[in-house]
């Protein structure tokens, strides 16, 4: 079923681009609502979360349960090390295999890991942070697709998150992440914008993200 989203004509697909202090994102909604519809009930239907300590996370060296649900995928030998966990990518499902390539055929870039988040509603969220990583490709975009509920994704400049007067006004950028839609993030904005989901108690359907990755080389452990 998911293979559907490989036959969207993407001729007419059309993408908003947002540049500012080295912030480079592009946004669009390529999938139509009976596709992404389809592609929501097959993950859910398909992916199952992480348990035990892959469920939990270390913050100033407090261990906490993860406030989503969250699992890997990638090519053999992957792992990806954030936050103190180090995360292995299982074996690529054909649900998420679909998803990888359509990002293929859109952007031709051949992603070789993926981070899935689900929130069951909007209670569920992820803190601020920036996707920059030693074990990441950081010439290359991050893709997050989303697929159920709308929620507002939130990047924030590193200098306008200092305190006192180190602080610099650069205003946050929001931007709605609909059913369907593609947010790439281009070099350098994870290095020098922080992103989250913030809580939005208010919205009560599920949300998955799957952000599509590229490891550096040197991560690949064949
Ligand atoms: O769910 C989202 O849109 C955010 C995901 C995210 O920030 C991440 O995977 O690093």
């Amino acid at each position: 079923m998911s293979q559907k989203i490989l036959d969207i004509d993407l001729k007419s697909v059309t993408w908003k681009s947002t540049r500012k202090e080295g912030l480079n994102i592009e946004y669009s909604v390529p999938i139509p609502r009976t596709i992404a519809d389809a592609v929501l009930q097959e993950l859910e239907e398909t992916i199952t979360y992480f348990t035990g300590d892959l469920a939990k996370i270390k913050v100033f060296g407090k261990v906490y349960s993860l406030p989503r649900q969250q699992v890997a995928y990638g090519d053999p030998g992957i792992t990806y090390r954030y936050s103190g966990t180090t995360v292995p990518a299982l074996p690529w499902p054909q649900s998420v295999l679909s998803l990888r390539d359509f990002l293929f055929k859109l952007k031709g870039i051949k992603y070789d890991f993926v981070l899935i988040n689900r929130y069951k509603n909007g209670s569920d969220h992820m803190g601020e942070h920036r996707d920059n990583e030693p074990d990441l490709d950081l010439t290359m975009p991050i893709a997050s697709m989303s697929f159920g509920q709308e929620r507002p994704f939130v990047l924030k400049h590193k200098d306008a998150r200092k305190p006192g007067p180190q602080k610099i006004n650069i205003l946050p950028v929001i931007i709605k992440l609909e059913h369907g839609s593609v947010l790439l993030m281009n070099p350098p904005t994870n290095e020098i914008w922080y992103h989250s989901l913030p809580t939005r108690k208010k919205l009560l359907g599920p949300r998955i993200n799957l952000t599509f990755r590229k490891m550096r080389v040197k991560n690949l452990m064949k």
